[in-house]
C-alpha cells in the first residue's frame, strides 16, 4: 500500500559549520548569528523527531558554508536516491559530501549526468514531479533529471520559477496530497492547475516554504497569519523560528532529506 508523499519515517540533516555564517545570500537581511543558527537547527531536528521521524545527524563541513541546507545536493524517495549537481560554484562540491551517505541508506542512487539542479527546485506531488528551472536548476539539468527520476519510475515535469525567487520551493510546499501552499506569484502562473492552492497572506511570502512531516505542518514562527490560516484550514501547525536561517535565504524544506523507508 503506499504512503502519503508527506509520510516521513526518515530524514538525514547536517549540522551547521561555523562557516554557515559566510553562506551565500543574494539580499542583505542581516548577519546571521551563529548560535541562533545552531539553535533554529536544533529545535528543528527535536520537531522532525517529535513528528516521529528517525534523524540521522551529519557532522558539520567547514569548507561548505551552505551544506545545512542538504535538500540541494541530493532528492531521495523510497525507491532511490538521486545526487544532483548544484547550481552554485561553492556548492557543486556538497554533492560529493552526501554521495557516500546515500549509499549507505539507498540500494540506489543514481547521479543526475549533466547540467545543474538544486533539490530547492523539486516538489513532490503525488502524481508526478515538478522541477522548477531557476538561477540554480538550468534546462540541461531539468532534464537529466527528468530522465533519472523516469529510471526510478517517477513522472516529473519541467516548469518555470518566478524571476528573483531563489528556488521553486522557496515559494510553495505540498500540505496534504492535494494541497499546495505557495505565493501568489507563483500560483498565478497556473503551475498547480490540478492541486488545491492555499495563498500566503501578502507579506508572507517566505511563510510558503512550510514543511508537511505526517501529521503536522512545520511553520516559520515569524509568519503568524500564515499559522493561522492553516491552523483554520484545520492544519496542525508547529510555529519553528527560522529568523536566522532566513538571512541566509533558506527555510524550512532546506534543511532536511525525508523519505518514507517501507
Ligand atoms: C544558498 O543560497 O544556496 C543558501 N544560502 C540557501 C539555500 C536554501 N535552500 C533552499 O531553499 N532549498
Amino acid at each position: 500500500m503506499s504512503v502519503p508523499v508527506y509520510a516521513f519515517d526518515n530524514a538525514i540533516v547536517r549540522r551547521p559549520a561555523s562557516s554557515v555564517v559566510n553562506g551565500l545570500r543574494a539580499v542583505d537581511q542581516g548577519e546571521p548569528s551563529l548560535a541562533g543558527v545552531e539553535a533554529e537547527h536544533s529545535a528543528y531536528i527535536q520537531a522532525l523527531e517529535a513528528a516521529g521521524v528517525a534523524v540521522e545527524v551529519l557532522p558539520p563541513l567547514e569548507a561548505f558554508p551552505d551544506s545545512i541546507f542538504v535538500e540541494d545536493p541530493a532528492l531521495v524517495f523510497p525507491e532511490g536516491a538521486v545526487v544532483l549537481r548544484p547550481g552554485a560554484e561553492s556548492r557543486l562540491g556538497e554533492a560529493a559530501e552526501i554521495a557516500p551517505v546515500l549509499r549507505r541508506r539507498f540500494e540506489r542512487v543514481l547521479d543526475l549526468e549533466a547540467g545543474y539542479a538544486d533539490g530547492g527546485d523539486v516538489l513532490t506531488t503525488p502524481d508526478r514531479i515538478l522541477i522548477g528551472l531557476s538561477a540554480r536548476t538550468d534546462q540541461t539539468g531539468a532534464e537529466a533529471l527528468v530522465a533519472a527520476l523516469g529510471r526510478l519510475g517517477r513522472k516529473a515535469e519541467i516548469v518555470a520559477t518566478p524571476a528573483g525567487v531563489l528556488h521553486f520551493k522557496s515559494d510553495c510546499s505540498l500540505i496534504d496530497g492535494d494541497t499546495v501552499l505557495s505565493t501568489a506569484r507563483l500560483a498565478e502562473s497556473g503551475v498547480f492547475d490540478r492541486l488545491g492552492v492555499l495563498i500566503v497572506p501578502e507579506g508572507e511570502e517566505a511563510a510558503a516554504n512550510a514543511l508537511r512531516v505526517n501529521d503536522v505542518v512545520l511553520v516559520g514562527a515569524n509568519y503568524p497569519r500564515t499559522a493561522d490560516m492553516l491552523a483554520r484550514h484545520g492544519y496542525t501547525v508547529v510555529p519553528l523560528s527560522v529568523i536566522e536561517i532566513a538571512k541566509i535565504d533558506a527555510g524550512l524544506s532546506c534543511m532536511s532529506l525525508r523519505w518514507h523507508s517501507a
